[in-house]
């Protein structure tokens, strides 16, 4: 019995090797990658742009494989052990690796798309990025989700007094926690993986995401009202595994990277398209949407607990932001 087995396996293992020989596939690396929401998303257009990229410079001797996930905080952890290569991942659970993505998650802190882009491209970003290293990360681009707004089943949301009674679910993030306790919601902090049974359960009266994350996610099978609160902006990250990144030669490297940056460039392309057509689609799939939001009231209601909310950030990296100018 033992004889057969053994003998078994060395056919096997001959077998493999004949394979192997056979043709490119031999020396084909795997690079598994996980994010939540899909491929067909905002953040599977990063994915299958770098995909793309890596793989023709690479000649094919990697493959990327995407998969979903849609708890954030444990594609980080999987890419921290090296059980996968790479992750995309909003800021939401960022700050219990990297302190200070916190900063990035004040509301209204970034006046529009291009004030949030510009900041996250210039030497603040990159510095952000650099933070990543030591906590066992590489963080290889800034990517984003878009401004959130917040979405209910109890009623349509015009001011902030609207918001007083209403439970919330928040990413796992106390910067925005803290925010809607301000706003007088019942914030209940949770992975984006519970999201959906939590609104189909009635756990959560309401939840906040931007249009890409709310169209992609079919938010709108549980979800009625929608204002465009845009109140705080979404960055994401690319982060991948320092162990799979120092295996890479310079070349191939370069090829990461440059991958990295064609992955931003499809996922901002998608947002921006997202955001254009969103608002009618989600219309069109039966949601009722709020346009026309007094954000001074939004920011007025926040202003009290500023400094609350603010708490343990960089004050002096967030001034930089706020006087952040294009061209600057
Ligand atoms: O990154 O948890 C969230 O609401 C995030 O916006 C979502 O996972 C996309």
């Amino acid at each position: 019995m033992k004889m057969t087995r053994r003998t078994g396996l060395k056919t096997l293992a001959l077998g493999a090797a004949l394979t192997l020989g056979a043709g490119p596939a031999l020396a084909q690396t795997q690079v598994t990658f996980q994010h939540p929401i899909g491929i067909h998303s905002h953040y599977g257009a990063g994915t299958t742009a770098f995909k793309e990229t890596f793989e023709r410079l690479t000649n094919n001797r990697f493959r990327v494989v995407y998969q979903r996930n849609d708890n954030e905080r444990e594609t980080i952890e999987a890419v921290q052990i090296g059980t996968i290569e790479c992750t995309i991942t909003s800021t939401g659970p960022t700050g219990n690796f990297v302190p200070e993505t916190r900063n990035l998650d004040v509301p209204f802190l970034f006046r529009d798309t291009a004030h949030a882009r510009g900041v996250l491209d210039s030497q603040i970003g990159q510095d952000l990025l650099a933070r990543f290293t030591p906590r066992g990360l590489v963080a290889l681009a800034w990517m984003e989700n878009g401004f959130r707004h917040m979405t209910n089943n109890r009623r349509e949301v015009n001011t902030p007094a609207d918001v007083r009674g209403l439970k919330v679910r928040t990413m796992e993030n106390p910067v925005h926690m803290r925010a809607f306790q301000t706003l007088g919601a019942l914030p209940t902090p949770m992975a984006f993986s519970e999201l959906v049974p939590a609104l189909q359960q009635g756990t959560v009266d309401g939840q906040e995401n931007p249009i890409p994350v709310i169209l992609n996610n079919n938010l709108n099978q549980v979800q009625r009202h929608l204002t465009l609160t845009g109140h705080v902006y979404s960055p994401a990250v690319m982060l991948c595994n320092p162990a799979f990144v120092g295996r890479l030669n310079a070349a191939d490297r370069a090829a990461m990277q440059q991958a990295a940056r064609d992955a931003a460039a499809a996922n901002r392309a998608r947002v921006t398209s997202d955001e254009q057509t969103g608002v009618d689609e989600l219309r069109r799939r039966g949601m009722t949407v709020v346009t026309q939001v007094d954000s001074a009231a939004f920011q007025a209601a926040l202003a009290p607990a500023a400094a609350q909310i603010e708490q343990g950030l960089d004050s002096a990296l967030l001034r930089r932001i706020r006087e952040w100018r294009p061209g600057s």
